[in-house]
């Protein structure tokens, strides 16, 4: 066998092999993204929200926003950090530009 080794190969020689890493993977940390009640936002744009930045069904977005117009807020969705600032921005944008108080947040799960 010829000392110089085929580099895809590996194992030979000089050639470096990386183990596997040993330390299990994390789970990422999630947050809730929450809906608040309020007076004045329409059912209507709160479900049409549901559905548009959450992909929640018809069913689902109109059952989320009811639990939010009677207990006070419901969870739209549970998602790592990023998504859940994503969608807390976008919903914030649409209810900015359709001038409704609709109030979103997130928390750790
Ligand atoms: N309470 C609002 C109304 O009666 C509807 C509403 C539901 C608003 C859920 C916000 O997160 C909300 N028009």
């Amino acid at each position: 066998m010829s000392p110089v080794h085929d580099p895809k190969e590996g194992g030979g020689a000089g050639v470096a092999v990386e183990k596997k890493p040993k330390r299990k993977l994390e789970r990422p940390k999630l947050y809730k993204v929450l809906l608040h009640n309020d007076d004045y936002t329409p059912m209507e744009f709160v479900v049409s929200v549901l559905k548009t930045v959450f992909h929640k069904s018809d069913s689902d977005a109109l059952s989320i926003m009811l639990h939010a117009h009677t207990s006070g807020y419901a969870v739209a969705g549970v998602y790592t950090f990023e998504i859940a600032e994503e969608k807390v921005a976008k919903v914030v944008a649409l209810a900015e530009q359709a001038q409704f108080p609709l109030l979103c947040t997130l928390e750790p799960d």
